[in-house]
């Protein structure tokens, strides 16, 4: 059980941290050899495996593919119960704390109990917080939930620090998948200089730039998904993974 070990490492050593989102339902146990290529030669560090909903069993085939052609821990990112396998290393344990339906701060969690007790899976406590506009992600429309408003800068802050006063290990920032706006640089920053556990953030980074900018603004990891469904070639441009020492 490492896996938050070395993020931990990784953020001492000033590393910048990729986790790459894929979906269960959109991408075909076919083409996991080309996508993982694609991800091996990047500068991805991570691969979440999830969606809002996802067909049973699906995430489990989709997991066994992927062990034979990456080394990268995998964790499951689960929008719900079902989602949970044992052929990941780690889980995201999820509570979606920007929002105030008891089901997704703690039912589903306690629901998912009974299979985790028998599973090997390294459970993170996550303290998912869902920022943006209303009636924007699939998040909300599952969960039944409100997001943060964006410019809700204090209420994002003071969120992201509740759930590390609750004992969280992770905060995730969340846009949305496809969202067309990602977290703000402020949003990321205000929540990072109060913070003492390691912050994600994801949704909506769709370019280089918005990917720099989130890492700038005290992202120490962030999450690509939508972007490189659309591209496989979307890694290319983040940087090179062997960089040169002068
Ligand atoms: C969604 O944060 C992730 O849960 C990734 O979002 O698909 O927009 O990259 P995108």
């Amino acid at each position: 059980k490492q896996i938050y070990k070395n993020i931990q490492t990784a953020i001492k050593n000033q590393q910048r941290l990729l986790a790459i989102l894929l979906d269960p339902d959109k991408l075909s146990i076919a083409d996991v050899s080309e996508v993982t290529n694609k991800i091996n030669a990047s500068i991805a560090t991570h691969i979440f495996v999830g969606g809002s909903t996802v067909d049973d069993n699906r995430t489990e085939a989709l997991l066994i593919e992927l062990r034979k052609h990456t080394d990268l821990p995998l964790l499951v990112f689960p929008g719900d119960t079902n989602q949970i396998s044992n052929e990941a290393d780690g889980l995201l344990f999820l509570s979606l704390i920007s929002g105030r339906n008891p089901d997704y701060l703690i039912g589903k969690q306690v629901e998912a109990v009974s299979k985790l007790r028998e599973s090997n899976l390294e459970v993170i406590p996550t303290g998912y917080i869902l920022i943006g506009e209303e009636n924007e992600t699939a998040v909300e429309n599952v969960s039944q939930t409100k997001p943060i408003h964006s410019e809700d800068i204090t209420t994002i802050a003071d969120t992201a620090k509740a759930g590390e006063y609750l004992g969280f290990k992770l905060i995730y920032l969340e846009a949305g998948s496809g969202a067309n706006h990602s977290v703000t640089f402020e949003a990321i920053q205000q929540v990072k200089s109060d913070l003492n556990i390691p912050l994600i953030v994801g949704g909506g980074i769709m370019s280089k730039e918005a990917f720099e900018t989130a890492h700038q603004a005290g992202a120490n990891m962030v999450v690509i998904g939508t972007a490189f469904e659309n591209d496989l070639e979307f890694l290319d441009y983040l940087e090179t993974k062997y960089q040169v020492e002068l």
